[in-house]
């Protein structure tokens, strides 16, 4: 027996082993069969994958003042063109805008305006957001035409309304999104801010797609470094489209310093355009726009701000007007980005925030898309509303 003993102990070992073996192996050929995603998921606030759809690797902390490059993987996008985005993405906006522009058109149909009929057009831009002020301009202009011009049939009332509300919206409005350095060698910086979440992030990502499209060279700076997810975030949407990220791996770092050194790295590779992403920030805290403040100070050591977005969730209404305000004040805002259009039926408030801040409306989100940004174009809105 003593004899049989020391073979017995490894046979048993191969025995278990081949027992274990015949059951985890199917497991496992399953867990291969499962097909990868053909595209990866659009990035969320909280995603934080590298662009092949695995984890982010660990980054070693480096400070602030020393912040890493991520070199972006080969396998890149072809991100479609901005021109004609308005108008491809403008049924979108007729569905969302319909009840404003359906409710309009429902009154102008009627054959004589009444006092009733004026005070419900009124009431209509109202509750889209138009604000007090505009609405009842709009609505002056229109009945003194209707009136002086002597017209009655509804068509032409209609073709008046549209025309009152492109002039309303500002067909003229210099909306040009300045992207490019004055100097030669000098990068355009576009510097991106805002409260939380409204979308600004997703918009550096939109935007940087439509750069790249253009076939500018871009770079993109993580200046959100309280969470480490949200420079992953705008990591993912660069490396899809071959756009590096200066980030600080360390949560807490000086967002100056990282926005500078952004700046700084797109110098160096000749850059045409460098992309600032801010923390969300409440307009009503002192020490964050302070630091927005500090934030703008520093790039301008480095190169000149060419564009200042603010970025307003449509969806927020009248209370975006608070934030637009303070925002314009602290960091010199010059370009308004209208997001989640496509979930309000109270684009209306693109004429109050222009009012109020006498900043145009640049680009509008038109959903979480790649692509869902448009440059934004007055008579294309208007349209949009009245379902044209
Ligand atoms: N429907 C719709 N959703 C949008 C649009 N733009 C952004 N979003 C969504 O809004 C959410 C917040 O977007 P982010 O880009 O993370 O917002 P943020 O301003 O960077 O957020 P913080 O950095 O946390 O302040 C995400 O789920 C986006 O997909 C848009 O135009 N339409
Ligand atoms: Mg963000």
């Amino acid at each position: 027996m003593s004899d049989v003993l020391p073979w017995l102990i490894p046979v048993l070992v191969v025995i278990v082993l081949a027992v274990v073996a015949a059951l985890v192996a199917p497991r496992l050929r399953r867990g291969r069969q499962v097909p990868p995603p053909t595209t990866p998921p659009a990035p969320t606030g909280t995603a934080a994958p590298t662009a092949d759809g695995t984890p982010a690797p660990a980054q070693p902390p480096v400070s602030a003042q020393a912040p890493t490059v991520e070199e972006a993987p080969p396998a890149l996008e072809r991100p479609a063109p901005a021109a004609g985005r308005l108008v491809r993405l403008r049924d979108r906006l007729a569905r969302s805008g319909s009840p404003l522009g359906a409710r309009l058109l429902a009154v102008l149909s009627r054959d004589h305006l009444t006092e009733d009929d004026w005070d419900e057009l009124e009431e209509s831009l109202l509750l889209a957001d138009v604000g007090a002020g505009p609405a009842g301009e709009l609505i002056d202009a229109l009945r003194t035409r209707v009136r002086v011009e002597a017209v009655s049939d509804p068509a032409d009332v209609r073709d008046m309304l549209r025309e009152e509300l492109i002039a309303l919206v500002g067909a003229d409005l210099d909306r040009t999104v300045h992207t490019h350095g004055a100097e030669p060698g000098t990068p355009g910086v576009v510097l991106v801010v805002g409260v939380n979440g409204t979308g600004k992030t997703t918009t550096v990502g939109k935007l940087a797609r439509v750069l790249v499209a253009d076939g500018d060279h871009v770079v993109l700076g993580a200046a959100d470094t309280f969470r480490a997810a949200a420079a992953d975030q705008l990591q993912t949407w660069g490396s899809r489209v071959g756009v590096v990220t200066v980030r600080a791996d360390r949560d807490g770092a000086d967002p100056a310093a990282v926005a500078f050194d952004a700046v700084k790295q797109g110098k160096a590779e000749g850059a045409d355009v460098v992309v600032v992403d801010t923390a969300g920030r409440l307009q009503n805290k002192a020490g964050l726009m302070d630091e927005l403040g500090k934030i703008t100070r520093v790039i301008t050591r480095e190169a000149a701000l060419t564009e200042v977005l603010l970025v307003l969730d449509a969806t927020t209404g009248q209370n975006g007007l608070q934030q637009a305000r303070v925002f314009g004040e602290v960091a010199g805002v010059t370009g308004i980005v209208l997001t989640k259009l496509d979930g309000t039926a109270k684009g209306g408030i693109v004429v109050a925030v222009q009012r109020e801040l006498g900043v145009p409306v640049k680009l509008v989100g038109l959903g979480e898309g790649p692509d869902d940004l448009a440059p934004f174009d007055a008579t294309q809105f208007v349209d949009g509303i009245l379902g044209e």
